[in-house]
Formats: structure tokens, sequence, C-alpha cells
């Protein structure tokens, strides 16, 4: 049986654990990552030089990176539903998936280590402020891909750019920050609450 090690609370393992509702697959999960097994430990390193969650062994094949790791789950099980398999179709979601680990993470970053982790090397206002902004600007354009071209990010069809997005716009959610006014993509969450993967791993124990 594929196995997940990686604490469910982490951003990332929930992308994976998703993903494999959405697919289903049967996995067993170990929890690693802070406030649980280290992932500084020899042999985790030895898995993922990173140190970082999630991790995913499926026999002898270790994977790291959520994103490619939920691009595997699809490919693997050849089920095409989250990944098509046509070249433009796939392409845009991937975009989106990139887009996501790249552009809009690093836009929250600082302020999530900041109001969220009380991160003592995150107490610039400016840095924090500016952070927020960008949260912000990034999620907007989010709201206008929705708004033109929706009801999901890449189209008509729920894909994994959804899951990646749908778990970042559930932290942007949760986020004590100043929100503004997106209404697509609050429409879009409520559209995602209904999937039963999200309500189990998507909003990390929310309602
Ligand atoms: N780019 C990586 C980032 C992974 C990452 O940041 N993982 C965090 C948890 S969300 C982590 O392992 N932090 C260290 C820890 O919890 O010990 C991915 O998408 O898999």
């Amino acid at each position: 049986m594929l196995k997940i090690l990686g604490k469910a609370t982490s951003i990332n393992v929930r992308k994976v654990l998703w993903t494999c509702v959405e697919l289903g697959i049967e996995f067993e999960r170990e929890d690693w990552g802070a406030g649980f097994q280290s992932t500084t430990q020899e042999s985790f390193v030895a898995l993922n030089p990173n140190a970082m969650v999630p991790v995913l062994v499926d026999g002898d094949f270790v994977l790291w990176e959520s994103n490619a790791i939920c691009r595997y789950l699809c490919n693997k099980t050849g089920d095409t539903r989250l990944l098509p398999a046509e070249a433009q179709a796939r392409a845009r979601v991937e975009q989106w998936m990139d887009w996501q680990a790249t552009e809009l993470n690093n836009a929250w970053r600082y302020a999530f280590m900041a109001l969220v982790r009380a991160s003592p090397a995150h107490r610039d206002p400016v840095q924090i402020r500016t952070s927020v902004e960008a949260w912000n600007r990034h999620i907007g354009i989010l709201d206008r891909q929705l708004d033109a071209g929706g009801p999901y990010v890449a189209g008509a069809t729920f894909s994994l750019a959804d899951v990646v997005l749908g778990l970042s716009v559930n932290r942007w959610m949760l986020a004590p920050v100043e929100r503004l006014r997106y209404p697509a993509v609050l429409d879009y969450y409520e559209r995602l609450g209904e999937r039963p993967g999200f309500r189990r791993f998507g909003c990390n124990g929310q309602p």
C-alpha cells in the first residue's frame, strides 16, 4: 500500500491526501514534521534531502514535492479526470499548479510566518504589510480567472489545480489578515466545500 509521510495538518500533505480521496486511492500515513517525528532524522533526510513533508513511498519508489506527488498519483492510476491527457488542457492545469507553488506561495509566506506562526524572524511591519497586500493581489488574480472562466480554476471541470489552490484559499480564509472582497473566490470556496475530499482534508479541521 502507498505510504504518505507527513502530518495531516500540513497544507502540502493535505494536497496529497485530498488527491487520494478524489482518485479513490488507499494509503497509510505516518505523522512526520514539526510536532511529530522530526524530518531532520537521518532516515528521513535519506528519503527527502529537503527534510520536508510530504514524502510518498510507493514500494521502492520515493517521491517528494507535493505537486509532483499529486501528478504522479494521477499518472499512476491513469485517471485523467484531475489531470487531462490532452496537451493544452493539461498545460492549463499545470500552469495554475506552478503558479500556486511559486508566485502565490511567495506572496503569503512572510505574513503567514509573522501572523500565524509568530516567528521571531518575521517581525518587520513593512514586510508584513507588503506580504498581506501581495497575498490579496494574488487571490484577486484567482478571482478574475474564476469570474471569467470558472467554475473551476482550469475551466468547466474540477482538476488538480483546484486541489492545490483550494488549500491556498483555505489558508487565506483562515489567516488573521484583512481580506479584500472576492465574490468569485468565495463562491468557489463554497463549491469546493461540497466535495468529500475537501471536507475530510481540505479545510484543516474547520467547518
Ligand atoms: N515545496 C514543498 C514544501 C513542503 C513544505 O513546506 N513542508 C512543510 C510543511 S507544510 C515542512 O515539511 N515543514 C517542516 C516540518 O514540518 O518539520 C512541497 O510542496 O512539498
